[in-house]
């Protein structure tokens, strides 16, 4: 391992254990930090690929919640699932932690108490929901209620995911507790801010510091900094998480997100324990020569650009990040990847029935580096057949068996080179260099395509230069053609290693070459004349069409599922009401007699509703889910004594109820009976 070079720390976002892994995972924080990392490696640099489990916040709960068991068990299976799958996909870690081990709790605390005493934190009181019936209070994904900006009425506290507008629970219309379906009541607590705000002129000279980043992190970046840093809870009332190590915060823990990415320096940290010394994890955490690079998805930019960034700037005694080179998301099939709705592709179930390397050569090609990007099964398929089997493996496999049937299983000798040759075995340096000058500009789809590009060029010098003519009538050539094919294989099995790991291993057996070749000697003279082969075995077999239609009848299966009337995944019933509770409301039939668009909302209508004794003005969030020309004289349902609210400038007096079926969609619940009529 060379010293000449910084030390390099290589982070992944660790993936909450709530859950298997699918291609979205891969595409975003995983697979070009391998590409990364495995080159650094081969560059003999001294590089440290660390990650693990988030095993705590809201999304562990909820799926613990759902399953009816404790979040540790639910942290306890998927945390060796994922890391079995990460394993088996060829994503190279040197330890894969978790953030509910001693070390974690130790170090996250530690590092708390180190702020605190440094008086970085603001204590403050507030009120926020707590649900009597379950005696918690309630995280903002544990409120629900009606969006203020488009009325849909399943708005979490943190997020609409109608509007995607960003919440306060406090800003919820008829908040309700996900937990028990009861009005939760507002109670005074306290928590330690995190003062962002206070702290974004120094986050911005650090930030000036950073211009090489890439555009789309930049972007997100600026964009929070122009809106103003928010000051930012450290601590939340949750009993599942680490404690808070303070006095008088009890039932308190760190929040996720300030706690999770010390899960980065837990885990190397664990890493230097089970290496027997201890100590070298400050090696890279604490060494102001190492160079730290966050590979994660666009979504979690705010976190590792701007909030850790802070906690190390203020705690003082860590490295600040080299890069953060995030990935935007990958759709699949044209649709957005969705869990919930079943639309994925898990990565446990892909490996039962294709190889890694297939996978991570076809979504190296296709990974959503600055914009979004899509992932097909029939281009998957494509890139298969007509790339790797066609192009890489054809060539191989011909240079390979011609040197097996014409040279004795060795390498032939190289005598009076042709331009052609000389122009093929330059190719070999030429792109080399394309290939480093990708990597270290985090432009991996780049040096997929660049190494791949390397095999088409040899597959055509292969053909143009006709070995099996030239075996006839010119020995000397023959023997050219297949000298230089065969020292391309071999600079291709290292160039390729980082993205075909498994067949470049079995491909650098076959040529005899070891497997601790490093980057530097990529040449166009690695393997000696004379020296023998194995031999050759096909490297890449081609997908059929059978197979490829398997997976997109699963995938619409899955789809499917969820509209077939046993498995639609309806909302969990509210807890009962006293019958008075009901008889409170007041609901009428109503006609709409007006509506008007509302300026600058591109998701709420203004109606005049006729309910008999009077008309009201509404609004309501549902231009995206009615045709505004055809609603005058629609019957619809009105909640009349709601207290008014004024959204947008505009009173609006009253709430008109909307059924929204499984897929999302809201449509008007009408009455055969006249306007006016109550509902009881
Ligand atoms: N688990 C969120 C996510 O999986 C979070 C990443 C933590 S990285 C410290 O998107
Ligand atoms: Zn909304």
């Amino acid at each position: 391992m060379s010293t000449d070079s910084s030390p390099i720390i290589v982070t992944s976002a660790l993936p909450y254990a709530n859950g298997p892994l699918h291609l979205g995972h891969l595409a975003g924080a995983y697979l070009t930090a391998d590409f990364f990392v495995r080159y650094h490696r081969l560059k003999g640099e001294d590089v440290l690929f660390i990650c693990g489990s988030d095993e705590h916040g809201v999304p562990i709960t909820i799926a613990a919640e759902k399953e009816g068991v404790t979040p540790q068990d639910i942290v306890d299976r998927y945390h060796e699932w994922n890391k079995d799958t990460f394993q088996k996909m060829g994503i190279s870690f040197d330890y894969y932690g978790r953030t509910s081990s001693a070390v974690h709790r130790e170090t996250s605390q530690e590092i708390f108490t180190e702020l605190y005493e440094k008086g970085f934190f603001k204590l403050k009181s507030e009120e926020l929901f707590y649900d009597e019936s379950t005696q918690m209070f309630l995280p903002d994904r544990y409120v629900k209620g009606e969006c203020p900006n488009c009325g849909y009425g399943e708005a979490y506290g943190d997020q609409c995911e109608k509007c995607g507008n960003s919440l306060n629970p406090t800003e919820l219309i008829n908040p309700i507790s996900a937990l028990s379906g009861k009005t939760p009541v507002r109670k005074e607590t306290q928590h330690w801010y995190m003062p962002l705000g206070e702290m974004q002129d120094k986050l911005e000279s650090w930030i000036k510091t950073r211009e090489h980043w890439k555009p789309n992190v930049m972007g997100q970046i600026k964009s929070w900094l122009q809106e103003g840093l928010n000051d930012r809870a450290a601590t939340r009332d949750l009993n599942w998480g680490v404690p808070v190590p303070l006095e008088g915060a009890d039932g308190k823990v760190l929040y996720v997100w300030f706690e999770a990415p010390i899960g980065y320096i837990s885990a190397t940290k664990e890493w230097a324990q089970q290496s027997n010394n201890p100590e070298a994890w400050k090696n890279y955490w604490k060494n102001d020569e190492a160079k730290l690079y966050h590979f994660i998805g666009k979504d979690n930019i705010v976190f590792h650009c701007i909030m850790f960034p802070i906690v190390l700037m203020e705690h003082g005694n860590f490295i600040l990040p080299e890069n953060v080179p995030a990935n935007e998301f990958l759709n699949l099939e044209g649709k957005k990847l969705s869990t919930s709705r079943g639309w994925a592709v898990w990565l446990h179930d892909y490996l039962e029935h294709f190889e890694a390397d297939y996978l991570r050569y076809a979504l190296g090609v296709t990974l959503p580096e600055s914009k979004d990007s899509d992932f097909s099964w029939k281009d998957f398929q494509n890139r298969v057949n007509n790339e790797l089997v066609a192009v890489f493996g054809n060539f191989v496999n011909r240079a390979s068996s011609f040197i097996e049937k014409y040279a004795d299983s060795m390498v032939p000798p190289l005598v009076d080179p042709q331009p052609i040759d000389v122009e093929m075995l330059r190719a070999i340096d030429t792109q080399r260099q394309k290939i480093e000058f990708a990597y270290e500009h985090f432009r991996f789809r780049e040096v997929v395509q660049e190494g791949m590009q390397l095999a088409r060029l040899a597959n055509k010098y292969f053909t143009d230069t006709e070995p099996w003519k030239t075996r006839k009538t010119n020995e000397t050539a023959c023997f050219n053609s297949l000298h230089v094919s065969i020292q391309v294989v071999a600079a291709l099995s290292v160039i390729m290693e980082p993205i075909l790991p498994e067949s470049m291993k079995m491909l650098r057996y076959q040529i005899g070459l070891s497997d601790s070749t490093k980057w530097s000697e990529i040449s166009s003279s690695m393997l000696t004349v004379g020296q023998s082969l194995q031999a050759a075995t096909l490297l890449f077999q081609k997908i059929e069409d059978e197979s490829i239609q398997l997976e997109l009848d699963k995938l619409q299966d899955s789809l499917k599922d969820l509209s077939t009337e046993s498995n639609v995944d309806y909302p969990v019933l509210k807890s009962p009401i006293q019958f008075d509770d009901f008889l409170s409301l007041d609901l009428r039939v109503g006609v709409i007699v007006e509506v008007e668009e509302v300026p600058k909302s591109n998701k709420l209508l203004a109606f005049k509703v006729d309910i008999g004794v009077e008309t009201r003005t509404i609004l309501s969030g549902i231009k995206k889910h009615v045709d505004k020309d055809t609603v005058i004289g629609q019957k619809v349902t009105v909640v009349c004594n709601l207290e008014s609210r004024t959204i947008m400038g505009i009173e609006s007096q009253g709430m008109i109820v909307m059924a929204e079926s499984p897929e999302g969609r809201l449509h008007f619940v009408e009455s055969q009976a006249e306007k006016g009529s109550i509902l009881s």
